[in-house]
């Protein structure tokens, strides 16, 4: 059986939904004794002892706790709820979805076990309809795992030293490869939501463009609960602009829809109505009744080539960055605020395109890509993968088939990233990366595939497969520190290698500078704003040189602003790359890189 829907939850006349988020309770369970939720069973009753914690947000930096902050292993979240009588005599079907919880999350609803899931960043969901007591008091108690192992994405270690002259028995060290703090909790908007017996379970929808007239091809898939319908359901689609007008309609479970004059999905400033959507109204009607589902959609085609990367037939460069989805206090928490205050920035900057940098971001974020025109690189959690397993490979293609099941009818996601930077100079990397292109190609047809890698054209030995080559370099940082005038001539020669030896297009996908925000000196010197400022000058001029060879597709610095990372003596603080404070104000190098950006989107 196929994997079901997960459509984002959307009120409409035949759907109610209902948000969970708020203060939830919460505990850790005990250090050494990591199974005392499970004996006892905390999921059946109220918790005795209790803090409380926000949901959404990571629950590492809320309290004033080091070993919450540090925290390895199982904590317990709780929170009491009521649904209305009226869904059981309606004969709703209610669904518990979590946008994402980070690692491992077990769910129970009234002492009954609702569902797992494992992998933070990506939703799941579970049918809870007979779980509900309606019209009187539910509570619902997930446990949650931050536990990383060499087999989860990403990949992560625990130790157990046994020097007891160093460590106290029983003592958990626990670490990863990968360079930014391992936040956990309920990370995403939690919901209830409602629909009918007979529901639409899943909407595919692929575009295409041919001269002004816009394509559109859809396919419906409903799911029916209870009994066995005598008829297929009538299925009318229908087309609606984004002022609201109505312009046509279909029957049926499938189609091709023909818009004459559309109105096309562009990136931000290359058009003067970037991120266009309209709206696809999912009209169900079965015996057990309607359902309506709407699904914003934009209409533009990818295509690439050698040296070219083209959105709507036009060749297209990324201005960007990599991301976190990280701030102060929250972590990793959802955050509405926070949500905005970035896409303001973005578009102040003249962006047109970001990497979720290193996992999958938010839905909610991505709605603002999709609405404003920023072209997105969807990027799976699996950051710095060093072992490379049959069993993880079992795993990464699981997240890689819930990645596009989630984000397959998104306009601004125009790339997958199946990794960031791993270890992709073992052999092992060659069979892993070539089995998971074939997957991800299988799941969508219309968008390239890649991996960020930090090898070399001579080393790589998965790159091979990928249609784009993304690239990770920090000349004058990691390599020739202090050394900002070997930038340009090491940038252009190392660009032009793999796209010489490979014969794809090349995108940088990180690059830059640490910047202690206010540190400055003349000369400039590590850690000063002045520094990163050069540095990224020095990259464009490399860049720009570049362009001209044609085979450049664009440039994203590392980050869009400081984030957290483990406790490490290389970082003062955090990584301190980003253009921004993790307050989101900026440092000298976001002014320099606004003004790159929109002169580039002139030119363009
Ligand atoms: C990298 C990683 C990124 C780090 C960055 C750094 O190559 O991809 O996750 O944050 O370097 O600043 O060290």
């Amino acid at each position: 059986t196929s994997l079901s829907g997960i459509l984002y939850p959307r009120e409409s006349e035949s759907r109610e939904v209902v948000s969970l988020d708020g203060i939830w309770k919460f505990l850790t369970s005990p250090t050494e004794d990591q199974e005392n939720g499970f004996r006892n069973k905390w999921y059946s009753t109220h918790f005795e002892k209790w803090i409380q914690m926000p949901v959404p947000s990571s629950y590492n930096d809320v309290t004033v706790n080091s070993a919450i902050r540090d925290y390895v292993g199982w904590v317990w979240y709780q929170h009491e709820f009521y649904v209305p009588k009226r869904w059981w005599a309606d004969k709703q079907r209610v669904v518990l979805r979590f946008g994402s919880v980070h690692y491992t999350a077990m769910v129970w609803v009234n002492g009954k076990k609702a569902c797992e899931h494992s992998g933070g960043h990506l939703p799941f969901q579970a049918d809870i309809t007979q779980l509900l007591l309606y019209g009187t008091a539910n509570i619902v108690t997930v446990a949650v795992n931050n536990t990383l192992t060499p087999t989860s994405l990403p990949q992560g270690f625990i130790q157990h030293p046994n020097d007891t002259s160093r460590y106290p028995p029983g003592y958990i060290l626990f670490h990863h490869d990968f360079d930014f703090f391992n936040y956990a909790g309920i990370h995403r908007p939690v919901y209830l939501y409602t629909t009918p017996q007979t529901y639409i379970d899943d909407i595919t929808v692929i575009t295409d463009i041919d001269g002004d007239v816009g394509i559109i091809k859809y396919v419906v898939k409903y799911k029916n609960k209870l009994m066995d319908l005598s008829s297929t359901p009538l299925c009318t689609v229908t087309v609606f602009a984004q002022n609201g007008t109505r312009i046509t309609s279909v029957i049926g479970l499938t189609g091709k829809i023909h818009i004459p004059k559309a109105n096309f999905w562009w990136p931000y400033l290359t058009s003067p109505t970037p991120g266009y959507l309209y709206t696809l109204k999912i009209h169900l009607n079965s015996e057990t009744g309607d359902d309506v589902y709407r699904l914003p959609i934009g209409i533009r085609k990818i295509s690439w080539n050698a040296t070219t990367f083209l959105i709507n037939n036009v060749p297209t460069h990324m201005r960007g960055f990599g991301k976190h989805e990280d701030s102060n206090l929250r972590g990793k928490g959802l955050d509405y605020t926070l949500l905005i205050r970035d896409y303001n920035l973005i578009a102040w900057l003249g962006a047109n395109a970001y990497r979720t940098s290193h996992y999958p971001y938010a839905e909610e974020a991505l709605d603002m890509a999709d609405a404003l025109g920023i072209m997105i690189i969807d990027e799976s959690p699996a950051c710095t993968i060093d072992y490379f397993t049959d069993e993880l490979l079992q795993k990464h293609k699981a997240v890689m088939t819930e990645l596009v099941r989630r984000d397959k009818n998104r306009p601004s996601v125009v790339m997958w990233s199946l990794a960031n930077e791993p270890r992709s100079f073992r052999n092992e990397s060659r069979k892993y990366f070539s089995a998971l292109v074939n997957l991800t190609k299988s799941l969508d047809t219309t968008r390239p595939v890649s991996f960020v890698t930090s090898q070399t054209a001579d080393t790589d030995k998965a790159v091979q497969f990928m249609d784009i080559i993304c690239v990770n370099r920090y000349p004058a940082w990691y390599s020739d520190s202090g050394r900002t005038d070997l930038i340009q001539l090491q940038v252009k020669n190392e660009l032009a290698k793999w796209h010489h030896v490979f014969n794809k297009p090349v995108l940088v996908t990180e690059y830059g500078a640490g910047s202690v925000i206010g540190m400055h000196t003349a000369p400039s010197s590590m850690w000063t704003e002045d520094y990163q400022v050069v540095t990224l000058k020095e990259h464009f001029k490399a860049f720009d040189a570049l362009y001209k060879e044609g085979f450049l597709i664009g440039e994203m610095i590392w980050n869009f602003a400081d984030f957290a990372t483990p406790q490490e003596y290389i970082r003062p603080g955090g990584c301190k790359k980003g253009l921004f404070s993790r307050e989101r104000q900026p440092k000298m190098a976001a002014h320099i890189t606004r003004w790159r950006y929109w002169t580039l989107a002139q030119n363009s």
